[in-house]
């Protein structure tokens, strides 16, 4: 391969090569993978993307793209061998136009998530994806995960909110589909392939989001029960009654509550009492305030009289708003101050979420007993973070050590439920292999169809999502 400083000449922009400034792209956040790379390249435009990528094509350099570095699967992380370069979206940060009539944004795949939604408050309209990393994550990032996080229940995940996407193919063409239609069936789907890719398939370099009104009230409550199978009562009869106010529906247990409270410098217990369970449940709308909190608190007194909900807050201010979702979103954080984590990123049907977590539960217990817990997520969505941290005093390589075994049991649980090993954090190389094993041979061999088709060369952030096609030995010899 020519020297790198051969591709400086190719594309505007930045280019890394110093120990010092490549370090922080070459390691995920949570300190799991650290790989090796040639340069961390950051181009200006759309082109010199493109010209980066035919440079790499003609190299046979794989390409590792990185948006906000925030991802949980390892996706973004080059591997140990040195051989690729890291494309780093940052510099590509502008919002290209606003359409307020047909309420959608254009904007450039190294904008961060809370920026787009920024910009979208600035125009009077809503972006609604969000998520305790939106403060560092980018909507390309986003869009290669399908991200979901804690608006999907009302407004869907990453997928559902785009419209169109610009792309730059594995052999460094671009293709503009930056299409601002709610209909087009002229022929296959090529946003939605890219979309949730991980970066394996393209290089996303652009997209069209759409928005939303802006919600004019909120009403927000910190709820305290026995299980998650009350929860899921409460999510029953909060549907129920008022479907269309509600927004979110997140649950967390105790030990997730301890954690923040104790790591996050002044977050506090909304409630005066502790319980196994809570839910934060948010309901939003164009009604006016009073008259949500009304309906809110209808509900949850409701629950209180049959026995579903132990103790209610409703937030009296945005402030005592705002903590509530200090405490949720700040989960993550507080898992991660205890030392290595285990995460899973499971979803099943709503209906199988109790019955999910009674055979896991069990199954763990039999296994590990004693094992520390970490248990949230978007229940609402079906979805939860089994996750797992090391109990006091137990050494971070004898913790995970219990990885591969803990994995393969729940998710075997998961399959036999109807599930899926990741509902937004993606399969980067975190989760490859699992799905693997637990997918039909059929689908495995569509994917990597797919794959071929669109990266022929296979330098579209190898192995990653799928393992790297094994080459015949016909190609090995040309
Ligand atoms: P990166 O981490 O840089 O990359 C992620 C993947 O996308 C990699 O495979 C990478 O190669 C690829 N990629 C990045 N940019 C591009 C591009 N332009 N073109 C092609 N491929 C690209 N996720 C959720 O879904 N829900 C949550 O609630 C949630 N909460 C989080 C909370 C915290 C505190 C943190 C740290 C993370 C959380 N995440 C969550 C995970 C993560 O933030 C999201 O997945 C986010 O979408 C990743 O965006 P990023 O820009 O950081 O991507
Ligand atoms: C969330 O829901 C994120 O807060 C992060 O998806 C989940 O840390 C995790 O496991
Ligand atoms: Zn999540």
């Amino acid at each position: 391969v020519t020297g790198i400083s051969d591709l400086r000449s190719v594309f505007a922009g930045k280019l890394l090569t110093d120990p010092a400034d490549t370090a922080p792209f070459l390691t995920d956040w949570r300190g799991l993978w650290t790989g090796r790379a040639r340069a961390v390249v950051q181009p200006d435009s759309t082109a010199d993307v493109a010209a980066a990528v035919r440079w790499c094509a003609e190299r046979r350099v794989p390409i590792v793209p990185q948006g906000g570095n925030t991802g949980m699967s390892g996706g973004a992380t080059p591997d140990g061998s040195g051989d690729a370069i890291v494309l780093s979206l940052a510099r590509l940060n502008r919002v290209r136009g606003i359409d307020t009539v047909n309420d959608s944004i254009i904007v450039e795949a190294g904008c961060i998530l809370q920026a787009v939604q920024d910009a979208a408050d600035r125009a009077d309209r809503y972006f609604p994806l969000s998520l305790a990393a939106e403060g560092s994550c980018t909507i390309g990032g986003n869009l290669a995960c399908n991200a979901g996080g804690t608006g999907v229940l009302r407004y869907g995940v990453a997928r559902d909110l785009c419209l169109g996407l610009e792309i730059v193919t594995a052999d460094g063409e671009i293709w503009d589909g930056l299409r601002g239609l709610r209909k087009d069936n002229s022929g296959y789907d090529l946003r939605n392939l890219f979309i949730g890719s991980e970066g394996t398939l393209g290089i996303i370099t652009a997209a069209v989001l759409k928005l939303h009104p802006r919600p004019l009230a909120r009403a927000t409550a910190f709820v305290a029960l026995q299980s998650p199978a009350s929860a899921l009562e409460l999510l029953g009869l909060v549907r129920r009654r008022h479907q269309s106010a509600l927004s979110a529906f997140e649950l967390l247990s105790e030990t997730c509550l301890s954690l923040v409270v104790e790591h996050q410098p002044g977050a506090r217990r909304p409630l005066g009492s502790s319980a196994p369970w809570y839910v934060l449940i948010e309901f939003s709308g164009s009604s006016d305030e009073e008259s949500l909190r009304a309906d809110l608190e209808a509900v949850l007194m409701a629950g209180l009289d049959t026995g579903i909900v132990l103790d209610a807050a409703i937030a009296e201010s945005l402030s005592q708003a705002a903590a509530f979702w200090t405490i949720r979103e700040g989960i993550s954080e507080a898992q991660g101050a205890i030392g290595k984590t285990i995460k899973h990123d499971i979803a099943v049907p709503i209906s199988a979420i109790g019955r999910f977590l009674d055979q896991a539960d069990a199954a763990v217990a039999r296994r590990w007993p004693g094992a520390r817990h970490v248990t949230f997520g978007h229940v609402g969505d079906g979805n939860l973070h089994y996750n797992f941290s090391p109990v006091p005093g137990q050494d971070g390589a004898a913790f995970m050590a219990m990885q591969d075994d803990l994995n393969a049991l729940i998710h075997d649980i998961v399959v036999a439920h109807g599930g899926t090993i990741s509902a937004e954090h993606g399969l980067g190389v975190l989760r490859r292999d699992e799905a693997a094993r637990l997918k039909s041979p059929v689908e495995l061999r569509l994917q990597h169809k797919i794959k071929h088709a669109l990266d022929p060369l296979g330098i579209l952030n190898p192995g990653k999502l799928i393992a790297v096609a094994q080459r015949s030995a016909t190609e090995g010899a040309s």
